[in-house]
């Protein structure tokens, strides 16, 4: 196993890392290949001094060659959504000032008059592949390694930022937390562009010196057949995938759900997070697999901060204590430090997980952080030690099957719609997405809107998933005495 060290890849030599449909790649292999494409991107130069490199690629060796080859070259990895739609394309790549843009196949055609636009140089993988090793740079730990896009409590998302010692922080600590090893066999069917598909699976895999079978989507068919198959020892999904999983069983024959839920029972772990994990599904789960789902806490800005342990209790509806190497704390609206269990309070994080800095916005940055806690909006109590969490801060955040996606952001999309004079976005109780997107919209005098219409007119301006699952339509809008929006209210609506 991998000690100490840069760029976060197990160097064993035959070990399988990857396997891509009916292809594996050993760990020597990929490191061959991740060496040859740094050189390539170095192309002459010693060190890419944090040059951003954006890529567009599904879950593919493609894509750990690129994302370790930028690191490898003193780049910062830019990982993009492959289901964003142009705007969203548009404001991550000049958020990041990215230089450069890396594709494969089909995605090239398509991203290429966006990339002539913004004078982004579009390039495949193969292209860099050169045969000519050069000399890579040596990275400090301190170096900035990668940037992800989060939607929060602003219009557009940010891009957070996370050094290489960032990075190796939240590996390590559950490589250890988890008991990661090298006989360790993982689907990964999370996107990745978020850090519970990169460093909770990919990264930690390939760190570990595990084996990690790629897909590019979440298809059940294909990783059901391997769950039975017994390839797989560990297994982590979004509370959504627990939930589809149980969907699809209700689809099949009963004799057919005892050989998937056999395939399940011997795995080591099974692990939920992302999103709360309500306590029936928990159950649920138990009752046909036998897994006791570890649930645990994360946050694109810190990795994952809390989670309930591998070897002890388990409790439902809880996500455990602070992991090794993590400070946790809850604070009141004052910021004073909450000492007594059972009193609600943010919980606010400190440790070499916690990231650097939003890109290029030091008052976001700043505002996130108070006495050297990083503030996470979310609220919990403590009870023996394990932390529950009870909702967040803001209500215009919303969790929708793992995505966290921004309410405002969606407005702002909404509002461009010429029949639209008001809109205000709430996440509502789902039982497959935990929360699902719910638009309350004003209409331009004499207009009307069906909402089959609406969603058509959405695609391909924002990502699909973030597309209001249902709209209401109502006259005005609920408002304070200060003219802003009561979104409490709109849910008092729905009751
Ligand atoms: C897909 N759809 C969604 C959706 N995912 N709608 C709302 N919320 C979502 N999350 C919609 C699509 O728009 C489409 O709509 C329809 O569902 C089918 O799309 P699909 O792509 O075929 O769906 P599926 O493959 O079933 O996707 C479900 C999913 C996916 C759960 C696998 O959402 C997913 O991968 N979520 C995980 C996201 C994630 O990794 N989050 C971690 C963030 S990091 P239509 O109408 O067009 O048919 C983090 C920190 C931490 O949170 O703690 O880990
Ligand atoms: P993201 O910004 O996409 O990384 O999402 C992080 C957010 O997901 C956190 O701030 C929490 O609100 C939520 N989250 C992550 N894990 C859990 C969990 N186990 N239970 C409840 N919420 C969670």
């Amino acid at each position: 196993m991998q000690e100490n060290g840069f760029p976060h890849l197990n160097n064993d030599s035959t070990k399988v890392a990857l396997v891509e449909g009916d292809k594996s790649h050993t760990y020597s292999e990929v490191n061959q290949r991740i060496d040859k494409f740094a050189s390539g991107l170095l192309g002459g130069k010693e060190d890419l001094q944090e040059e951003r490199i954006a890529f567009f690629l599904p879950a593919s060796l493609d894509y750990v060659t690129t994302m370790h080859g930028v690191w490898r070259a003193g780049g910062i990895a830019v990982p993009l959504n492959v289901a964003s739609a142009v705007p969203e394309l548009e404001h991550y790549l000049s958020c990041a000032s990215v230089t450069r843009m890396v594709s494969t196949g089909k995605y090239l055609t398509s991203l290429q008059s966006l990339c002539e636009s913004m004078a982004i140089t579009l390039i495949s993988v193969e292209d860099l592949l050169v045969n000519e090793l050069t000399k890579l740079p040596a990275i400090s730990p301190e170096r900035r390694g990668m940037m992800l896009f989060t939607s929060g409590t602003t219009n557009k998302p940010k891009g957070v930022v996370s050094t290489h010692k960032t990075i190796r922080a939240q590996i390590t600590t559950l490589i250890e937390a988890w008991a990661w090893t090298e006989e360790d066999v993982i689907p990964l069917l999370l996107p990745l562009h978020h850090i519970h598909g990169i460093i909770n699976i990919l990264c930690c895999g390939l760190w570990a010196g595990a084996t990690v079978h790629l897909f590019a989507k979440f298809d059940i068919p294909k990783i059901m057949e391997q769950v039975v198959a017994g390839t797989y020892n560990v297994f982590m999904a979004v509370p959504t995938i627990y939930v589809k999983l149980i969907q699809y069983f209700e689809t099949i024959e009963d004799a057919e759900v005892k050989i998937i839920c056999d395939g399940f029972r011997p795995m080591r772990l099974n692990i939920s997070g992302s999103a709360a994990c309500p306590v029936k599904l928990f159950n649920q789960w138990k009752e046909l697999t036998g897994q006791i789902l570890l649930e645990r806490y994360g946050m694109t800005e810190i990795g994952m901060g809390i989670s309930n342990p591998y070897d002890g209790e388990r409790r439902a509806g809880a996500v455990g204590k602070p992991l090794p190497g993590v400070e946790a704390a809850l604070f009141d609206e004052e910021h004073n430090m909450i000492t007594d269990e059972e009193i609600p309070g943010e919980i606010r994080i400190k440790g070499d997980n916690v990231f650097l800095e939003y890109w290029d916005n030091p008052i976001a940055t700043e505002e996130s952080f108070r006495d050297g806690w990083f503030c996470t909006g979310d609220v919990a109590v403590v009870e023996d030690g394990y932390y529950r969490i009870m909702g967040r801060s803001s209500i215009d955040i919303i969790k929708s099957g793992g995505y966290k996606l921004s309410g405002l952001e969606i407005e702002g999309t909404l509002l461009l719609h010429e029949n639209i004079t008001e809109v205000a976005v709430i996440g509502v109780e789902d039982e497959t997405w935990g929360e699902s997107v719910m638009a309350f919209i004003a209409l331009r005098e004499g207009a009307n809107m069906e909402y089959a219409d609406l969603k058509s007119w959405c695609e391909g301006k924002m990502s699909s998933y973030k597309i209001p699952k249902a709209i209401r339509i109502i006259d005005a809008l609920p408002r304070n005495a200060m003219g802003k929006v009561t979104k409490p209210k709109l849910k008092e609506l729905l009751c």
